[in-house]
């Protein structure tokens, strides 16, 4: 397998305006993340992932660009960028910025374009009927094609109504974006986190989708269109294989079997991808507010099937949250009883799979869930639509809320908990959602001075990763398979062998297939006290090492 410094690396997921607010506006801004490098890069990230920075309404956060060369001016200007890209360099550390073209805002100038004329330049930049082709729906409500009279016409949009889809069958689009990508990579930036990738080529025949079971249309009917691996691999030759840089697409929809068309190095098209195979275990036919148990033996089993999937020839990176997703402690984990083992166990996880792990902010010191007691304190447009959507059919929103609660996206969008100041040193002004209240156990300053901390294990792991190569590149075979209470696993190559246990429950539990202790050093474990019991302690995890 060939060594690449994007598989040796760790990524940190930044949410820029929840991350750190310098200008008291209570919206974290560029230069809030400049005042950070220091803390990340103690803490031994090596890759700086930020979500969308670029001109937006924030109808989504900035995942609806109205101009993709200029900064939100909430975030701060362009000088504050070139600034925060040279210190993260002179850190030794990188930069990638999030691409989202599979649509734009509908504020954006092609778009205001297209909408006024049949013949505009800029129609085909979008997908316009005179009447919906079919009854695709939007993943965040409602329907896909949006009826606008100034030309009597429908557009789609995959997401909101002020997301249009871009039409990636127009060249003059491809091109654009192609441009637009070669002016930050010129600028330095270390490469693109790439927003429902898989989604950019549509299926032109527009066919009915069944919704029984939403995943499954997302799987086979918005993403993996029929040009997709063309434009990926055009986007590749005309612009990323002209840099020394690093893509990861987002991907729902695809399935392991269709993995390495997406990462195969061969393929010449993505460095890695992120899949949803974990992430939607807990989601009913309904979607992810129709809650079902998971089993740790379907997410084992999920783990296992992508490792063999991309065997030696692709890559994948390695994440349990991020800003779409609820709090890896809260989701996975304990967040209750046993907060910090189960958040040091499932960072033992991270850091043991073979791919590229990423931390999304706030995870690094156990930032949990929040549970605001009423809709008025959610901003996250999903979940206002969902809202809408429940209120408009008359369903029960009490049990909207607490669905929301456990799945919903401002869980992870409560801004960065620094300190036990108000507004937990995030900002001097009003932030734009509410701290979680748990500030002020929960923050940075104390974990920094706690040497038993989250975070400090974080590091340690990290350092591990970076230590012993076996666990970036080695085999991974998993031991067990059948446990519902632990996830053990073996990591080995021709430098070291090594195993893993992570015990994922509040009981003790057996350590089936444990190595030879005569062969074998610990060398890791959650608990402090290091006296190694025959049996593993509730959400103990540990690494041994032949030695
Ligand atoms: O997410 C795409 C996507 O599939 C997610 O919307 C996910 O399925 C959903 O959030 C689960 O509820 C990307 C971005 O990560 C997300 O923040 C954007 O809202 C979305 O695309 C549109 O750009």
């Amino acid at each position: 397998m060939t060594r690449n410094w994007w598989k040796e690396s760790v990524i940190y997921q930044i949410y820029p305006r929840s991350f750190n607010d310098t200008k008291g506006d209570g919206i974290g801004d560029l230069q809030g993340i400049i005042q950070k490098l220091d803390y990340l890069k103690e803490l031994g990230v090596d890759i700086l992932w930020l979500s969308p920075i670029y001109q937006s309404p924030n109808d989504d956060n900035g995942y609806d660009i109205s101009d993709y060369y200029r900064i939100m001016p909430e975030f701060g200007t362009m000088d504050d960028f070139d600034e925060l890209l040279e210190q993260v360099h002179e850190r030794d550390m990188r930069l990638i910025m999030d691409l989202v073209v599979n649509h734009t805002s509908d504020e954006h100038r092609w778009f205001r374009e297209s909408r006024t004329s049949k013949n505009n330049p800029y129609r085909d930049f979008y997908y316009w009927r005179d009447t919906p082709p079919n009854n695709w729906q939007s993943i965040f409500g409602g329907p896909a094609w949006e009826y606008d009279e100034v030309t009597d016409a429908y557009y789609l949009h995959l997401f909101t109504k002020k997301q249009p889809d871009l039409n990636w069958e127009n060249p003059k689009v491809r091109k654009e974006v192609y441009k637009m990508m070669r002016f930050w990579l010129d600028k330095g930036v270390d490469g693109f986190r790439m927003d429902v990738i898989p989604f950019i080529s549509k299926r032109l025949d527009f066919p009915d989708a069944d919704y029984s079971d939403f995943n499954k249309v997302i799987a086979e009917v918005y993403a993996n269109g029929p040009r997709l691996h063309e434009f990926l691999q055009e986007m590749n030759r005309e612009v990323l294989s002209r840099y020394d840089v690093m893509t990861v697409g987002e991907a729902p929809g695809v399935s392991p079997e269709l993995a390495n068309l997406y990462v195969g190095e061969s393929r010449k098209e993505l460095s890695m991808i992120f899949h949803f195979g974990h992430m939607f275990l807990d989601h009913g036919p309904g979607g992810k507010f129709d809650i079902q148990d998971w089993k740790l033996s379907e997410f084992k089993a999920v783990i296992n099937t992508w490792d063999e999937a991309i065997g030696q020839e692709g890559w994948i990176n390695i994440y349990l949250d991020n800003h779409d997703f609820p709090r890896l402690v809260s989701r996975w984990g304990n967040d209750d009883a046993y907060h910090e083992q189960s958040a040091k166990c499932l960072a033992t996880l991270l850091m043991t799979l073979r791919g590229t792990p990423c931390i999304y902010q706030g995870t690094e010191i156990g930032m949990t869930n929040v549970a605001f007691d009423s809709f008025e304190h959610y901003r996250d447009v999903e979940t206002l639509n969902m809202k809408a959507g429940w209120e408009k059919e008359g369903r029960d929103l009490d049990k909207l809320l607490k669905a929301v609660h456990r799945q919903g996206r401002d869980n992870v969008r409560t801004p960065m908990q620094w300190n036990d100041d108000p507004h937990a040193g995030f900002t001097s002004g009003e932030p734009w959602i509410k701290i979680n209240p748990n500030y002020t156990k929960i923050n940075v300053d104390d974990t920094l001075q706690d040497p038993d901390s989250i975070y400090y294990f974080y590091r340690q792991l990290m350092q591990i990763r970076k230590d012993h190569p076996s666990l970036i590149y080695g085999n991974y075979e998993m031991i067990d398979g059948n446990s519902e209470q632990v996830f053990a696993y073996r990591r080995w190559d021709e430098e070291g062998v090594f195993y893993i246990f992570l015990n994922f429950s509040e009981e003790k539990a057996e350590m089936v297939g444990s190595p030879d202790k005569g062969a074998f050093q610990l060398l890791c474990t959650n608990y402090e006290d290091e006296i190694m019991t025959e049996q593993l302690r509730p959400w103990e995890a540990r690494i041994y090492r032949m030695v």
